[in-house]
């Protein structure tokens, strides 16, 4: 029988490609994000192989959030996968010069959001008692950057609730891997730079990026571990990147 994956954030970058990949491993797939139209075009795209069902909403607005979870039709409450990959960086400044708004965008969605659903799903595991978790942070759960502050502080969020999910799901039986990426070339640095596309092509200049593909090979991995074995921590780096700050950019 096909297990079930539920992804947040599957309308691009590294959760499209996660869904992508999770179908073609035969999971049955829950799509979630705000943009309807992208939902149907992959739920279109994936559902001749399997099951597909979408649920947009904004997993920033708690009522939207339990609304979805709470009228999930029966035969998809058995949720073997959540990963949770919906997120965004908003902005570029330093914290004297931070935009509330960002901030606020940034706290509400990586956090807030996350906690959320996460909320919502990880009792029906424990009833089930079996399940796992997987946590999209980033390399910025791990160190910061000049200028990335909030955003920095939002991915150790993520990196801390990681481990803390880890040791209350342990009785449990459920596995809680944290996935940390470097740079990955997706739709990331165009929110981060409220739509200026030349700002965002540029932060890749003179670098191989990882790909979305990449990230996903990598949560495939995990997914697909034996019973007995949990990856808890993942950290997938670009060749060209050594931490936050060294990039080797080509001339
Ligand atoms: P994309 O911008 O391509 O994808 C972000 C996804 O998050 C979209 O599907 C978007 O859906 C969803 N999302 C954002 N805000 C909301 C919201 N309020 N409600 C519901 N869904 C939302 O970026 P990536 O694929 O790169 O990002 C995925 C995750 O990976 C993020 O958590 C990011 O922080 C993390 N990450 C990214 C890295 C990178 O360099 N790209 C590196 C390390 C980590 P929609 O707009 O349809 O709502
Ligand atoms: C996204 C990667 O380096 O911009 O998490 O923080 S980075």
């Amino acid at each position: 029988m096909n297990k079930t994956a539920l992804i947040t954030g599957a309308t691009s970058g590294i959760g499209e490609a996660t869904a992508i990949l999770m179908a073609e491993n035969n999971y049955n797939l829950i799509i979630t994000g705000r943009r309807t139209a992208k939902l149907k075009s992959l739920e279109k795209k994936l559902g001749k192989k399997i099951k597909v069902l979408c649920l947009s909403f904004d997993i920033t607005k708690k009522a939207e959030v339990e609304k979805a979870i709470s009228s999930l039709p029966k035969e998809w409450t058995a949720i073997d996968v959540l990963v949770n990959n919906a997120g965004l960086a908003s902005g570029l400044d330093s914290i004297q010069n931070g935009d509330f708004e960002d901030w606020e965008k940034m706290i509400d969605t990586n956090v807030k959001g996350l906690l959320y659903i996460t909320r919502l799903v990880a009792p029906m595991m424990v009833k089930r008692k079996k399940g796992h978790i997987v946590n999209i942070s980033s390399v910025a759960g791990k160190e910061v950057y000049p200028l990335g502050n909030v955003y920095c502080a939002s991915k150790h969020a993520v990196d801390a609730l990681s481990k803390a999910m880890r040791v209350d799901m342990l009785e449990h039986g459920i596995k809680v891997t944290n996935i940390a990426p470097g740079m990955v070339e997706t739709e990331f640095s165009l929110v981060r730079f409220h739509g200026d596309s030349k700002r965002a092509k540029s932060v890749y200049d003179g670098i191989t990026p990882l790909n979305a593909v990449d990230v996903a090979e990598a949560i495939i991995f995990a997914v697909t571990r034996p019973p007995h074995v949990n990856v808890n921590d993942l950290l997938l780096m670009p060749t060209a990147q050594a931490s936050a700050t060294q990039t080797h950019k080509k001339k």
